[in-house]
């Protein structure tokens, strides 16, 4: 336990998600200053799904339903879009090679639900965020040289709000180049929308988030250019961690 006046500075490096699987709670204890906020930082370690060799990293900041989003990845098909979704109502894990159900060598979205839950919340580049903007591939950010950078700000539901304070979210980004032509083809439909492909709506990276929530959490978040989350955050008295 923290007494009210004690703060705790934890700096969370990339290398140490294996934080991730700790799991610690805390009473949280009501603040002093009555305008403290209740502040949650969750971060998501990505890796590969469907065999492709996309890796990266995810953070929120969170105040009540405000989020600021981070994603980083590289490895992602060059210069094409990639739909990318806050999953929730999940088990919130990554889909393993056995949900490809119908045994076509790939984990289709719709395969993947099992694992990683609905479409909580769309990390497009503009626009509305909820779940009709799913695939509109024209509002989610290309990934120059394969490389994939997004930050926004956005308001969420109280459910994915929830969720993720729980540790119980998955972001996945979605786009996979299977015949390695440089294009989303294939000639195979997506599974989510006929209009697509199945490679454009399939599985790339996929990652788990674990929060750590506690009032006025001070959050000193640097992206270095090795594409590295540097996140120093101070705890102030009482803070809870969950995954
Ligand atoms: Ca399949
Ligand atoms: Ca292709």
């Amino acid at each position: 336990m923290f007494g009210k006046t004690t703060a705790m500075r934890v700096a969370i490096p990339a290398a140490l998600c294996a934080l991730a699987l700790a799991t610690t709670s805390a009473a949280s204890a009501e603040p002093a200053d009555a305008t403290k906020q209740w502040v949650t930082v969750a971060k998501a370690q990505l890796g590969p799904v469907n065999g492709t060799a996309a890796t990266g990293e995810s953070v929120i900041v969170l105040r009540g339903t405000q989020a600021d989003v981070w994603v980083k990845a590289i490895g992602l098909v060059p210069a094409l879009p990639h739909p990318q979704h806050i999953r929730v109502n999940g088990r919130g894990v990554c889909p393993e090679e056995s949900a490809d159900v119908n045994q076509d060598g790939v984990v289709s979205t719709t395969e993947g639900v099992n694992s990683y839950g609905d479409i909580g919340v769309s990390l497009t580049a503009s626009g509305d965020t909820d779940k009709s903007s799913a695939f509109t591939s024209g509002r989610f950010p290309a990934a120059q040289y394969g490389i994939h950078t997004y930050h926004r700000t956005i308001t969420l539901t109280d459910e994915v709000a929830a969720k993720i304070r729980a540790g119980n979210a998955v972001l996945v980004l979605q786009g996979v180049d299977i015949n390695r032509n440089g294009a989303y083809d294939g000639g195979v439909q997506s599974d989510v929308n006929p209009a697509l492909s199945l490679e454009e709506t399939s599985p790339t990276a996929c990652g788990s988030y674990w929060a750590r929530s506690g009032w006025d959490i001070d959050a000193d978040l640097n992206v270095n250019s090795d594409l590295d989350f540097s996140l120093d955050v101070d705890f102030g008295p009482g803070y809870g961690m969950s995954h």
